[in-house]
């Protein structure tokens, strides 16, 4: 990378410097720092006050053993995080990932990520991630209980309403927040419902949570393509993963007249011509928690590819848009030529980082419609807002209301980051705008509230 700014220089080779080895985070830090000399020409106080050095700085970051009993009896022991990343907003705020690849690189990356997607949001949060290295694959119910319970036994000193608000990422669902919940509540001898979000729906949930990051994805998406004359109705779309993201946002293409022709887990990807079956998906993986080629393998016509990732489906079948929607770096530079070739119009990052580097110049290069996942995503913690609110107002709203602010909020992100580029020079770079908007507002929170 050359840097265009100084400042941004400097900032960015101390970031290297201070957190050795955590290559996701340096990362994303880039990756945001890449549009900040855009800022920084216009707002020198921002370097002048330091923001950069501040906001690449964790405000908190804990990190804890977490040991529990397996089903034979063997005492297992994994390791906690939870990264308190920046409260200028809001309480800090962002979910919670069980899987074996976590580091605390990782919640950072997240977390730093989340800093700038809930300010998009425009609600007051801040930004915070979490997690264990954790498998729940694989695990019993009991098994995943008393590990819930023992991560919760260290995690209750840090968190509640005011300070800092879980939810769930990928490996936590509502089984999960579930577990975390019923341990908090016993710890602390308080029914505290606005301490974590992505609840049940008969115990301080909010409707629309399950849905609301696949459902936000589509809708921003849809903002997108409008801006080229385009829409979901008659698109071939892929989808990478086959978790709470993917689910739903196959659901809400499908409900926009979009065929969803391919989909995925870590194993591989299916190529299902005449689009994938919900009902069938949802059985195999969130009933069964089985794996997606045994879905392949109960549905006519489908096709499992083995140890190959979604986008190759696109050397099968005509694709316009692609939404992946599984984990970091799971589409590069390759790929992402791959699908410009096969003459892709939109790509937008249901997970958080997904494409590469290389990835997104190839997509910015090409002019393709690309969105970014702090704005794309934003809507699954933007619905956790709402539950927050609904839980301080002790207030059940229903599900079209709530779907109707989600999709409000999506559109004002929309606009937001697209004012943005164009106000910055940068007309239909929703990278900027995310970034810049994103920065910004938490920027200028931080100058205001003094030396913190
Ligand atoms: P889930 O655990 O429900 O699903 C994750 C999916 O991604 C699974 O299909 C999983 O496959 C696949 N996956 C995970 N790790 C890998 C890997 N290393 N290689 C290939 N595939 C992998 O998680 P979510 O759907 O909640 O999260 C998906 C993404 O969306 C993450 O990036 C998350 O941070 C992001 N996100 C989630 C939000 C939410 O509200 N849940 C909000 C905003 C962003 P397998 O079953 O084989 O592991
Ligand atoms: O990455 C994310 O935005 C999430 N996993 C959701 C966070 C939340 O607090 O709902």
């Amino acid at each position: 990378m050359t840097w265009r700014n100084e400042t941004v220089r400097t900032n960015f080779e101390e970031v290297l410097r201070r957190n050795p080895g955590e290559t996701e985070f340096h990362q994303a830090v880039e990756e945001v720092f890449d549009s900040l000399d855009l800022v920084l020409d216009k707002h020198p106080e921002y370097g002048d006050q330091s923001i950069l050095e501040r906001i690449c700085e964790p405000e908190r970051q804990i990190v804890f053993r977490v040991p529990w009993v397996d089903d034979e009896g063997k005492v297992r022991i994994n390791r906690g995080f939870r990264v308190q990343f920046n409260s200028a907003l809001g309480p800090y705020k962002g979910g919670l990932r069980f899987h074996p690849s976590v580091l605390l690189g990782t919640v950072k990356f997240l977390g730093f990520e989340q800093v700038f997607k809930n300010a998009l949001t425009g609600l007051p949060l801040g930004g915070g991630k979490g997690g264990s290295d954790f498998d729940p694959k694989g695990r019993t119910d009991g098994e995943v209980m008393r590990f819930c319970q023992s991560f919760m036994t260290e995690l209750h000193h840090h968190i509640g309403e005011y300070t800092d608000v879980p939810a769930g990422d990928i490996g936590v669902g509502t089984r999960e927040v579930g577990y975390l919940f019923g341990q908090y509540k016993r710890l602390t001898h308080r029914y505290e419902s606005g301490v974590i979000t992505g609840k049940g729906i008969t115990w301080g949930g909010s409707p629309m949570r399950p849905e609301a990051t696949g459902y936000g994805t589509v809708f921003f998406t849809e903002h997108m393509l409008t801006t080229r004359g385009r829409s979901f109705d008659g698109a071939r779309v892929l989808v990478s993963g086959s978790g709470n993201v993917a689910h739903f946002a196959i659901e809400k293409v499908q409900q926009l007249g979009g065929t969803v022709v391919g989909c995925s887990d870590s194993s591989g990807a299916v190529y299902d011509p005449a689009g994938i079956d919900l009902e069938l998906l949802h059985q195999v993986k969130q009933v069964e928690r089985g794996r997606i080629s045994d879905y392949a393998g109960r549905r006519a016509d489908a096709r499992f590819l083995d140890g190959v990732n979604v986008w190759q489906v696109a050397g099968e079948a005509e694709v316009d848009v692609a939404l992946p929607c599984a984990t970091q770096n799971e589409l590069d530079g390759a790929d992402a030529k791959f699908l410009v070739d096969r003459g892709v119009l939109a790509v937008a990052e249901g997970a958080n980082m997904p494409c590469t580097p290389e990835a997104v110049a190839v997509f910015r290069g090409a002019d393709v419609l690309f969105g970014p996942g702090k704005a794309v995503n934003a809507g699954g913690v933007a619905t956790s807002g709402l539950e927050m609110q609904q839980n301080a107002s002790r207030d059940a709203w229903t599900h079209e209301h709530t779907e109707a602010r989600l999709a409000e909020i999506m559109h004002g992100i929309h606009e937001r980051c697209a004012a943005t580029a164009e106000e910055y020079g940068r007309p239909g770079d929703y990278v900027v705008g995310a970034n810049v908007a994103g920065f910004s507002r938490v920027a200028d929170a931080m100058l205001a509230l003094g030396v913190v």
